[in-house]
This record gives C-alpha cells, sequence and structure tokens, in this order.
C-alpha cells in the first residue's frame, strides 16, 4: 500500500487559535482525506510548538506558570480540529519527552560530526518570528524585514549549524528538483534568495541567562536549542525517528510539509539542509499557500485583527438550523473554493454567506433537495438502475472530471477540483429544468421518467464522492438521503451505473438560505 505523509505547521501556543490555522489544517485535511479514499496509508501530522522567548513572555504576562499556560492553549487547539472535522493521526507536542530526545540526539550526532560549533555572534533578534537578522537584512533601520517589529540587538557566544558547508549541494538540489517547493513562485523566491544571499551558519542555541524555556542544549548546559530547530525536528520526531525505526522508515520522507508562505525560509532552505546534514531523505514536497487577510492586512495574532473560529462556527451553526458539521462543512468549502491555495484572500463574513447562499443552498442544496423530492414522488423512493449511458447533456463534464480529479486533488489545487464539481452540480440542476419530469408524469411516460430519476440520483451520487474530502459530511448525507447503507467515497465507485438502487430517504434541506440583511 502506497504511504503518504502529509504535515501541517506546529503552531505556537503563545495565543490562541485563529482561521488562518485553521485554514491551514483544512487543507491538509482535505489532502489526508482524498489520499485515505485513494487507499493510501494516510499520516497526518499536526501539533503544537511551545518553546520559545514569545511563549515564555506571554506566560508571564498572565502571572501563571509556563507549563499551565501552554497547557491551556494546546487544549484549545485540540478543541478545534474536531469542531472543524480535522481528522489528524498524531498530535506533536515540543514538550513531549519522545520529541525532546530526538532534538537532544541530533545536536548530538551533527556536533560529532563537526556540522555544529561554537562562535561570537552579533546579530538582531525579533521575538515575534523568533528569528536573527543580520544588519543589513534590517527594515527602516531596526525593523523585522519579516513582520516589521522593532528588533533587539544581540551579542553573545553561541552554538552555529554549518549551513553554508551544504550552501552548493543545497542549490544543486532545487536545480535538479523543481518540484520540491510549490507553487512556483515560491520556488524562485528561495532561488532568488540563495542567489542573492550568500548562506550563513544558523544559530541554534539561547544562552539560559537570557531565556530558559527550551529544551536543553546536550552538550552544553548553560544554554537552550533555538525554537525553529527544536521545531523542524517535529516532523521526524513524530514518526519515530530514532526509536521506532519501523515506523520511520514506513513513513519517511513526508510527502508533503503544508505551510504558510511566512515560513518559507525555514522549511524550504534550513529544513532540507539539517536533513541532508543527518543523512536523511528529502520531503517530495514544501507547499506555502498564501495568506489570509482582512482590510489588505495579514490575519495574525501580533496585529490582533483575528477571526476566533470557535466563534464562526458557532454563528454559522446558528444560521445552519444548528447543524454544526455542517457549518464546518460549508467554512471548508469557502476556503478551499475561495482562492487558488497559492494565492492570498481577503477575508469578510460576507463573502463566507455570499458563498453558502450561491453555491451551497441555491445550487448543491437545492439539486440534492429537488432530487430527493422528485425519486420520492414519482417513484414511491425506489429508483432502479436504468443501464444506459451517462446523459449526453452532462457527459462532457463527468468524463472531464474523471480525468482531471485526481491530478487536481494529488496537487492539492482544490479550487480547480471544485470548479469541475460545481459544473456537473449546475448542469445536473440544468438537465432537471430541461428533462420537465412534472409533463413526463402527466404524459405517462414512464420509460423516460425512471430513466431521467436514476441519471439525477447517479448524479448527485457522484457529486457526493467527489465532494467527500472538502465537505465530509455533506457528502455522507447526501448518500444517507439516497439510502446507501455502507457510504463508501472511494472515486473507484464514481463511474456512471455502479449502484443498482437508491432507496431515498429525505431529510431537511441540506443548506437553508441564509438571510442576514
Ligand atoms: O510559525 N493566513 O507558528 P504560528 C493563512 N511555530 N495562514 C496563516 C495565517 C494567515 N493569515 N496566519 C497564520 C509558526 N497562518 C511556527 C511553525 S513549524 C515547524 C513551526 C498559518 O503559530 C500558516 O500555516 O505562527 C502559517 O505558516 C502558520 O499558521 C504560522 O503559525
Amino acid at each position: 500500500m502506497k504511504k503518504f505523509y502529509l504535515t501541517s505547521p506546529i503552531y505556537y501556543v503563545n495565543a490562541s487559535p485563529h482561521i488562518g490555522h485553521a485554514y491551514t489544517n483544512i487543507i491538509c485535511d482535505c489532502m489526508a482525506r482524498f489520499r485515505r479514499i485513494r487507499g493510501e496509508n494516510v499520516f497526518f501530522l499536526t501539533g503544537t510548538d511551545e518553546h520559545g522567548e514569545k511563549i515564555q513572555k506571554a506566560a508571564n504576562a498572565e502571572g501563571i506558570t509556563t507549563k499551565d499556560f501552554i497547557d491551556n492553549k494546546v487544549d484549545i487547539f485540540k478543541q478545534l480540529w474536531p469542531k472543524l472535522n480535522i481528522s489528524y493521526d498524531f498530535f506533536v507536542r515540543t514538550s513531549w519527552k519522545g520529541h525532546i530526545n530526538v532534538v537532544k540526539k541530533v545536536i548530538e550526532k551533527l556536533y560529532k560530526k563537526g556540522d555544529i560549533y561554537k562562535s561570537k555572534y552579533n546579530a538582531f533578534y525579533c521575538i515575534g518570528c523568533e528569528t536573527f537578522w543580520t544588519k543589513l537584512q534590517l527594515k527602516d533601520g531596526n525593523k523585522c524585514p519579516e513582520c516589521g517589529r522593532k528588533t533587539e540587538k544581540i551579542q553573545e557566544e553561541n552554538y552555529f549549524f554549518k549551513l553554508s558547508k551544504y550552501e552548493s549541494w543545497f542549490k544543486q538540489y532545487l536545480e535538479d528538483n523543481p518540484e520540491l517547493i510549490r507553487p512556483k513562485i515560491r520556488y524562485n523566491e528561495v532561488k532568488g534568495f540563495l542567489d542573492n544571499h550568500p548562506l550563513t551558519d544558523l544559530c541554534i542555541s539561547r544562552p539560559k541567562k537570557r531565556i530558559s524555556w527550551g529544551i536543553d542544549f546536550p552538550i552544553d548546559q548553560k544554554y537552550i536549542v533555538y525554537v525553529w530547530f527544536d521545531a523542524l525536528i517535529n516532523y521526524i520526531s513524530a514518526i519515530g525517528y530514532g526509536f521506532d525505526q519501523e515506523k520511520f522508515n514506513t513513513f519517511w520522507p513526508a510527502d508533503i510539509h503544508f505551510i504558510g508562505k511566512d515560513i518559507l525560509r525555514h522549511h524550504a532552505i534550513f529544513w532540507p539542509i539539517m536533513l541532508k546534514a543527518l543523512d536523511l531523505k528529502i520531503p517530495n514536497c514544501i507547499f506555502a499557500h498564501g495568506w489570509w487577510k482582512i482590510k489588505k492586512e495579514k490575519i495574525s495574532k501580533s496585529k490582533g485583527n483575528i477571526v476566533n473560529p470557535f466563534e464562526l462556527i458557532d454563528q454559522l451553526t446558528d444560521l445552519l438550523a444548528g447543524n454544526q458539521a455542517l457549518a464546518a462543512d460549508a467554512f471548508r468549502y469557502f476556503l478551499m473554493r475561495e482562492i487558488p491555495i497559492g494565492a492570498d484572500g481577503n477575508f469578510s463574513f460576507k463573502a463566507l454567506i455570499s458563498r453558502i447562499n450561491s453555491d451551497l443552498a441555491n445550487d448543491l442544496g437545492n439539486l440534492v433537495y429537488r432530487s430527493i423530492n422528485m425519486a420520492q414522488k414519482y417513484s414511491g423512493g425506489k429508483v432502479e438502475a436504468v443501464r444506459e449511458d451517462i446523459p449526453s447533456e452532462f457527459k462532457e463534464t463527468i468524463v472531464k472530471l474523471e480525468k482531471d480529479y485526481d491530478s487536481f486533488m494529488s496537487r492539492g489545487e482544490f479550487w480547480k477540483a471544485l470548479d469541475d464539481l460545481f459544473a456537473l452540480v449546475s448542469l445536473t440542476n440544468k438537465y432537471i429544468e430541461d428533462t420537465k419530469p412534472w409533463n413526463l408524469k402527466k404524459e405517462a411516460k414512464e420509460k423516460e421518467l425512471f430513466s431521467f430519476l436514476y441519471a439525477i440520483c447517479e448524479g448527485i451520487r457522484i457529486v457526493s464522492i467527489y465532494l467527500y474530502p472538502i465537505m465530509p459530511e455533506t457528502s455522507l448525507s447526501i448518500q444517507k438521503q439516497l439510502g446507501i447503507e455502507d457510504a463508501s467515497f472511494s472515486t473507484q465507485e464514481a463511474k456512471w451505473g455502479s449502484l443498482d438502487v437508491f432507496l431515498i430517504k429525505k431529510e431537511k434541506p441540506l443548506f437553508p438560505r441564509i438571510d442576514v440583511s
């Protein structure tokens, strides 16, 4: 069985999650579900990044111990994921003993190899990004080029990882593997960065006299490990590197690391080089998605313009007749459909509601509701197979879906798959209007009527299969209404005519129209 290992970033626990975090995990979840229905052995990893200066500061500000602070925040992340139907396989915490041991082993190994050394350091630190910058890289004198906040000048002795030793290897590797970083714009960004900035070695320790919240640096007790060096290692510690070789061999290398474009450099430069130094395989792909913004500003904890996903789902649940599972599906659909995942998007509640009304209530919900209604009304709820070919009206669209869906979904191009899928939804709606089954009934054209009913049931069954990775609960509900006892979402079964009989069980409309005027 083919394996598929995918990861989200591990999120800082200095604050509660917002819809940006939800976005990455929804992308991961859609990919994980798609791979599972393809029969792959999926391992989907998410988790939390719990060390570093800003977390220690946030805990101090609340006047509680750092341990209590992080445990609290981790609980909030763990409550959010089921609310959004995120089907992760393992939740890694960097405060977990298993992870800490691996980080220490990695440092010992690289030190023995001569890839870690001690030296004097002169640089500017951005606590928000937990990143050092050189004077040349700063913006407006002393500001972080990434987030624009003031940096702190730091001079101290530290341990360094020899990134520079691997520079020419990495440049060649990038040249030979143009799909390592996606989308293309991010690949070009990394290449451009490497062409214009010789790689300097990475400072991977922090003296305890300045910051104490982190993993003890194994070769010098006066230091802790730099939070990013610690965090990246989660991708191998979580699958047993150094302690569960069988599991590690099953899943490594990662098939895709989904991240936001804000953390591209760490993942697309430091991480492959760390792996090379450890003699481990390089991940197949690092996919950096765009940002959700509000009024052109990135949604972020530090800017304080966050949208709380708990509140958003509760609000949507109220608007969708109390159905939380459908609220989660609607939110997932909006995020996956509204923008290509490499691009930035503007978030607004108005746009979300308008998508729900137009695509989910008018198009999909209406299609399912009227199809189920007609099947019930015209055939008493039992629709038997009529072995005809796909009606010519939507044959082209179904054949295109069959051909393209797999490649769009495999590449994370969810919006393209949804475009094709909703073209089928629209055409099926049009097929109903053009066929006018009420006339067939009046004229007692039984054969045509039954062939029509079977066609629309097949149409929505096929829609339910392709929709599953993005909207799992909606998909399940459609199959239940079609009387499919053992719901199946395998794309193998999306072939026209694979079901003999539908035993309709009508339910409430899937997505009521939302009036928020
Ligand atoms: O960077 N739009 O954690 P973090 C889209 N701990 N996605 C967004 C977003 C937005 N406005 N804001 C955040 C860290 N994200 C490190 C990662 S991994 C080894 C360590 C998402 O809590 C996006 O995935 O700051 C981004 O990369 C991530 O949250 C940053 O989360």
